[in-house]
């Protein structure tokens, strides 16, 4: 059941990116910051299916480089309230699935250099945490977490280049 829904809003959300792809530098509905866009999504989500979904947009789940992309992420975020999402806890673009205890952002490929983890995480709770997320609960410090836990998601697309304006 799971799989049919999810797979029923990846073809809606493949029709609406067809329609309404691409108002100035960033699809419709996300916001800018420095050279990304970002959205929310109140989609209940495994960490996989939610990687998919940015894939879509041409993204990916959100990559946090440093404490001002935190802070933008978080703030955005916080424009709504806890209870508006169901849950409110978000994944991020990182993992430990290749090597347990070695954290990488999925997309870039790269170590984590800036880091937000609430104390006593990454705690690989059960031997079964190996996907990043982050909550309002825990004013947006990361936690390792079950990646078939169901949880919304940011997604991060790169800004894109404007070649000249060739239209029509
Ligand atoms: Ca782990
Ligand atoms: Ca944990």
């Amino acid at each position: 059941m799971a799989a049919v829904s999810m797979y029923e809003i990846f073809c809606v959300l493949l029709v609406l990116t067809v329609t309404t792809q691409v108002s100035g530098d960033c699809p419709s509905g996300f916001l800018v910051h420095a050279n990304s866009c970002y959205m929310d999504f109140n989609i209940q989500a495994t960490w996989a299916e939610a990687s998919m979904i940015c894939d879509v947009y041409g993204g990916y789940l959100a990559e946090i480089g440093d404490e001002h992309e935190q802070h933008f992420i978080a703030g955005y975020i916080s424009r709504k309230t806890k209870s508006s999402y169901k849950p409110g806890i978000f994944w991020l673009g990182a993992s430990d699935l290749l090597t347990e205890g070695e954290w990488m952002w999925s997309n870039s490929d790269t170590y984590l250099t800036y880091k937000n983890f609430a104390p006593g995480e990454p705690n690989n709770a059960a031997g079964g945490e190996h996907c990043l997320e982050f909550d309002f609960s825990g004013n947006f410090q990361w936690n390792d977490n079950n990646c078939e836990n169901l949880y919304n998601f940011v997604c991060e697309v790169p800004m894109k280049i404007s070649t000249g304006g060739i239209i029509g």
